[in-house]
């Protein structure tokens, strides 16, 4: 069974009281990102989401256009993969591969060929399908990054609700100076679940905002730190910059933090997300990825590409707007939603 699939066993919101997230310890009890659970409504959901995406249509429409095992089918495979996003390695790769297992007949028609290739897109996604530890860590402190409007600080939000649910204690640092609406958006996600956000208001020192922030969560022992921070300010190497310097001045707390540099992928943007996690990495060294809105138009396939380019962990997907609407990322859940094995499942 999909560890996707097993109930979730995390306690309700009305569990995690007002103490919880001043200082309060998780419940044992409480679900953690390692067991990677969701209901199995989670799971339908999950793929009548991912369904509308490019790369699920896609290949939805692909094994119904071609019911034959023949070159067209791969050939359309190819362009199937490349117009979603999946970058030209992975795709090529991928088709190669097939086409030399079917020029050897190990397929016996087009249903064989759709298993073989869902096992190799989950055998690309699977080494990044790692999960979060926060417990690694207390407290936890985890830098959230990538330029702007790509979702930062919503990912934020559905964090500290992912977290409060699970009966963890969180604060929330301001560290976005750029704009007074970004510290303003921050805060209203921190009333929402009943976090505490630090914040000095616009034009203040974003290290110095996070610095403030990371020795609060010291001392009140909170379990996790999500620090916000800008996706622009007047020079993309100011930005850089700027973030190099929260790490340095966070590192004087303690040297081992950010324990996460988690970087925030907007799902469709397309090859160009390449290039983002190429810079942010070279700069600050990013340890996790979350690729949202994965729900609506996103052509899907950059979570292939950015799995075969960089290794980085996936930490989470985001599948829309709401505080629920975060998933922990799940290789085999993922392929399932865009390429069912059969087209009867097809949603
Ligand atoms: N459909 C959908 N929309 C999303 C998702 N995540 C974020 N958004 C929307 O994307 C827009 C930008 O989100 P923000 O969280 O403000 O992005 P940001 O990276 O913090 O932006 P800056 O602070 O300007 O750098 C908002 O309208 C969000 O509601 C998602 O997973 N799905
Ligand atoms: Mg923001």
């Amino acid at each position: 069974m999909l560890k996707f699939w097993k109930k979730k066993n995390s306690p309700s919101p009305a569990h995690a009281s007002e103490t919880d997230a001043e200082g309060g310890r998780p419940d044992p009890g409480a679900d953690d990102d390692n067991a990677t659970a969701s209901t199995a409504s989670g799971q339908r959901d999950w793929r009548g989401r991912l369904s509308t995406s490019g790369i699920a249509r896609g290949l939805g429409g692909l094994f119904r256009r071609n019911p034959k095992l023949d070159d067209a089918l791969l050939d359309e495979l190819e362009t199937v993969l490349l117009t979603s996003d999946a970058g030209v390695t992975a795709s090529t790769a991928l088709v190669d591969r097939l086409r030399q297992r079917m020029n050897k007949r190990e397929f016996a028609d087009a249903a064989a060929l759709r298993r073989a290739l869902r096992e190799d897109l989950v055998g690309i996604l699977e080494p990044v399908a790692v999960p979060l530890d926060i417990q690694a860590h207390t407290p936890f402190v985890m830098l959230v990054v990538g330029v702007n409007g790509v979702g930062k600080t919503t990912t934020i939000g559905k964090l500290a609700h992912r977290y409060r649910e699970q009966g963890r204690s969180i604060m929330l640092a301001a560290g976005d100076t750029f704009r007074a609406a970004a510290v303003e958006q921050l805060k209203t996600w921190g009333e929402r679940n009943r976090v505490p956000v630090i914040a000095q208001g616009q034009g203040a020192d974003s290290a110095s905002v996070i610095f403030d922030a990371v020795q609060g969560a010291n001392a009140r022992r909170v379990d996790v730190l999500i620090a916000d921070t800008a996706g622009r300010l007047h020079t993309q190497g100011g930005l850089m910059d700027e973030l190099g310097k929260i790490a340095r001045v966070i590192r004087k707390i303690d040297e081992q933090s950010p324990h996460e540099v988690l970087m925030v992928i907007d799902g469709t943007t397309g090859q160009n997300a390449v290039n983002q996690v190429r810079q942010f990495h070279q700069a600050i060294g990013v340890t996790g990825l979350v690729v949202t809105k994965l729900d609506g138009t996103a052509r899907g396939g950059v979570v292939f590409a950015l799995a075969r380019e960089f290794g980085l962990p996936i930490r989470y997907i985001g599948l829309g707007e709401g505080s629920a609407d975060l998933q922990p990322f799940d290789a085999a859940a993922f392929v399932d939603s865009l390429l069912p094995d059969s087209d009867d499942r097809q949603p």
